[in-house]
């Protein structure tokens, strides 16, 4: 009984050793295009507490995995929101929009 507890304890610790955070979130971005993907993508792998972040052009959603301890959903949508696209409901810095290319711009 002993041991069977033990085995499950150290595949956990193996688990934990994978680069991923332990939370994972699912936000709508305003991205368009491949620049955009990776303007987004460049910007969060520069948050703390960020463990990965992969944006899907066609749905323009990007899944971030992240550590909870670190950060939230709250300031990853901050953080898309601060270099030029809405996230779910936090709408984009106007000054970050502006300075975007001008097919990153969504169209109104
Ligand atoms: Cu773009």
């Amino acid at each position: 009984m002993k041991s069977v507890f033990l085995t499950g304890f150290l595949s956990a610790l193996l688990l934990g050793c994978t680069p991923k955070g332990d939370a994972e979130v699912v936000i709508k971005t305003s991205a368009v295009c491949d620049m955009c993907k990776n303007t987004i993508e460049k910007k969060l792998k520069d948050v703390e507490g960020i463990a990965s972040a992969n944006l899907n052009v066609d749905t323009k959603e990007i899944t971030v995995s992240y550590f909870s301890a670190k950060t939230s959903p709250e300031k990853i949508r901050k953080a898309i929101a601060e270099v030029g696209y809405d996230a779910d409901d936090v709408k984009a810095v106007p000054e970050a929009y502006e300075k975007l290319e001008e097919c990153c711009k969504k169209e109104k």
